[in-house]
């Protein structure tokens, strides 16, 4: 059963299912790293993980994916006879786990009954928000009557990876209280370290401490614990995790005694107010809070939590990935997803996150501009699926078919081109919201320039039509692929060519040369005249008599069946909808937001009936299969003034985490985590929806239209160095 109270969800579920939904719901994380929620007793059967932000590897010929470190929290219970008490134990009475998600602590209350004697756990944890490669955790037995029990703990390194094994060349120094496993990943050679200080603040003369019988892949100690009826066994862990990736690998060394001769009670609560202190600091700009809707509130708040999880303060301009640091799935790659869904919600709150993105894509331009290359195109033709250097994970066969269990060919890698534009795009609200041009040249102009000279190369001239078309493409929506026209990448393409003429202004404006030394450096010049032809004769498909815009060419001959319909001819409930034989590439079902999103993002350029009649047609045919459609549906109802509408997608993004309602398999290929885009989201739809904020050459400007159980909504926005305190109520607002 699950509970959702002020700044806290809680579970009582103790099934496969629910253990791996715990896992994303209940995630932890502090930016570097991310550990799931699974208990302290679980193992790599339950996909616990612990996820280091930035750290890739690649086994054999499989997908490169994240990192698994070694699991410094393991904890493991066992019956004198050997027996595991685990959520799986034929003794379990009751287990109930939480999050707190204001302070990102997990907490839960497990009992047993062995022996007649009931055995419970109280363990809480976190991973610290003041000291990013520190996690803590605090963890007491206590029994009702007497019972010998072995409680074994320390660094597992055997994890479960989707694509792995990812570890190599193991050794392990420290003593059973304080191991220290030290690794290598295969592919790179990149230093792993993991280690796990405890102190058991409560030892009973009878308790012994030797190594683990586990051996090999596990690294500590073991107690033996001869329980007495109200004494707990107390014990504290801190776990401290540093990759060669860091960027200050060179500097970081586990502590050996990070208790520094403290009880581990009181190291526990001194590194918890630190914690709580660095995540005040976050709400202070962070939090919207939403008055008269307390789901909506608590759904918010979580959704922001999520994403406050995962956002690379360490420095080393990282991005996050698209499902955030809970797991290897989507090979823990970084899309589109953080531009146009995450980085809206830090550009107001933390603009040096958002900075970071930005970082990001100038540090992998060099791979962005290899698979321009490979394709035979110039300039920047950024990853669909983006590691460390920028060159594309995404796989030619990125889908399995349920059917064969063969690959099936799909082109998301080779055919996204509207890429690069959300790469612009996300520098362009940068500059918008920041003011900070020092960005431009400290890459970003760069990235422009190649990006626009990438559609340059991409562009087709119609001697026919007399204008310039994008062809072979794939929109937003997935399940249309190769298509010619798509109505949001030629609008995106025509972007890009004008950000960079606005920057190209703005930098002669403020005296600055950059500008010609970016295109004299790299031989833009000579495209300049093609830049100017192309950018006036682009055609973007306008909208039709009725206002509809045809998301491609010819999209409107396709079979105009329902979802419903579509959705019954599956033939197994895994098969993929999109690609070649999907069930709705020939039909008009379409995965995800695509035109929708075209409007939110170019609002000025369409008028309110345009914007109706396409909510109307293209909801209709949408089957949402992506986290990514509901907040885009949220955000134009809002925008043609229909809040009530807007709500339910606006509950559907702000819950994904929560429900667990997600797709879980993309054909056979395991596509579950957490979901940032989506959270994101959820701001997007509260604040730019509800509260209608938006701004404009520096200027704030707000107009409510809040669904009918919200009384009013508060929130800071940063910007251009200012920060405003705003509070949209039904008949208007304050701000300040
Ligand atoms: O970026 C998205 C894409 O739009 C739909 N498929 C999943 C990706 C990652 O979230």
């Amino acid at each position: 059963m699950r509970r959702l109270d002020e700044w806290r969800v809680t579970d009582t579920g103790t099934s496969q299912e629910d253990i791996l939904a715990n896992g994303n719901r209940m995630l932890m994380g502090n930016g570097y790293l991310g550990y799931r929620g699974t208990t302290e007793e679980a193992d790599g059967g339950d996909m616990s993980a612990t996820i280091v932000s930035g750290l890739y590897d690649r086994y054999g010929e499989l997908w490169r994916e994240p990192v698994n470190v070694p699991n410094a929290l393991s904890v493991r219970l066992f019956t004198l006879g050997g027996e595991a008490l685990t959520l799986g134990s034929r003794f379990l009475l009751s287990h109930e786990q939480g999050l707190d998600f204001r302070y990102g602590i997990v907490s839960r209350v497990t009992s047993w009954k062995v022996e007649g004697v009931t055995v419970t756990v109280r363990s809480e944890r976190f991973a610290s928000m003041a000291s990013v490669h520190s996690m803590l955790l605090r963890y007491a037995v206590e029994t009702d009557g007497p019972l010998t029990l072995v409680l074994e703990r320390g660094i597992d390194c055997a994890v479960r990876d989707l694509n792995g094994p990812h570890l190599g060349a193991f050794t392990h120094s420290g003593t059973a209280s304080a191991p220290l496993a030290e690794a290598r990943t295969l592919e790179l050679g990149i230093p792993v370290r993991v280690s796990s200080a405890a102190a058991a603040d409560f030892p009973d003369p009878a308790d012994t401490i030797r190594t683990s019988r586990r051996g090999g892949a596990f690294f500590g100690g073991e107690y033996v614990l001869q329980c007495r009826k109200g004494v707990p066994r107390i014990l504290t862990v801190h776990a401290q995790v540093s990759a060669g990736s860091d960027p200050d690998a060179g500097s970081f060394v586990p502590a050996a005694d990070p208790f520094g001769g403290a009880s581990g009670e009181y190291h526990f609560r001194e590194e918890l107010s630190r914690h709580k202190a660095a995540w005040d600091a976050i709400w202070a700009d962070g939090d919207v809070v939403v008055e008269g809707d307390d789901d909506a509130r608590r759904a918010l708040r979580y959704s922001l939590y999520q994403l406050q999880i995962i956002a690379p303060r360490h420095g080393g301009s990282l991005s996050i990935p698209a499902r955030g640091l809970s797991g290897q799935t989507y090979k823990g790659a970084v899309f589109w997803d953080t531009e146009m869904f995450m980085a809206p919600y830090f550009l107001a709150t933390d603009p040096a996150v958002a900075r970071s993105f930005v970082g990001y894509r100038v540090r992998t331009l060099e791979g962005a501009r290899r698979k321009a290359a490979e394709y035979g195109l110039r300039g920047a033709f950024y990853a669909w699926e983006s590691q460390e250097t920028g060159d594309d994970a995404c796989s030619d066969f990125n889908v399995t078919d349920v059917f064969t269990g063969r690959p099936q060919r799909t082109y998301f890698r080779d055919k996204q081109l509207h890429i690069s534009a959300d790469v612009v795009y996300g520098i362009r609200e940068y500059l918008s919201m920041t003011g900070d041009w020092s960005i431009l040249a400290d890459g970003a102009f760069e990235v422009i320039v190649e990006c626009a000279r990438f559609y340059l190369s991409c562009v087709w001239y119609s001697p026919v039509r007399e204008r310039y078309e994008i062809l072979d493409v794939i929109g937003p929506d997935e399940y249309h692929e190769r298509v010619n026209n798509n109505a949001f990448t030629n609008r995106m393409a025509l972007l890009v060519f004008r950000t960079l003429r606005e920057c190209e202004a703005e930098l002669a404006r403020q005296g600055s040369t950059l500008a010609p030394e970016v295109y004299a450096a790299t031989g833009f010049d000579s495209e300049l005249p093609l830049l100017a032809d192309v950018e006036s004769r682009l055609y973007v498909p306008a909208p039709g008599p009725d206002g509809v815009i045809e998301q491609f060419d010819g999209y409107f001959r396709l079979e105009d069946a329902s979802v419903e319909e579509v959705k019954s001819r599956l033939l197994d409930p895994k098969e993929y909808w999109g690609g070649g034989n999907g069930v709705a590439s020939n039909t008009r079902v379409i995965k995800q937001a695509d035109v929708v999103v075209l409007l939110n993002l170019f609002p000025r350029d369409y008028d309110d009936r345009v914007k109706r009649a396409n909510l109307d047609f293209y909801e209709r045919r949408t089957e949402h299969g992506s986290s990514l459609s509901a907040c885009m549906y949220s955000l134009l109802a809002c925008e043609v003034g229909d809040p009530q509408w807007a709500y339910p997608f606006f509950r559907k993004t702000a819950e994904i985490d929560l429900t667990g309602e997600s797709k879980q398999f993309a054909g056979l290929v395991y596509i579950g985590g957490t979901h940032p885009a989506a959270n994101g989201g959820a701001w997007l739809s509260a604040v730019r929806g509800f509260c209608g904020l938006s701004v404009s050459d520096g200027e704030i400007s707000l107009s409510p239209r809040l669904p009918e159980s919200w009384t009013k909504v508060s929130f800071t926005l940063r910007l251009r160095g200012r920060r405003h305190s705003i509070t949209v109520t039904k008949d208007g607002y304050t701000l300040c």
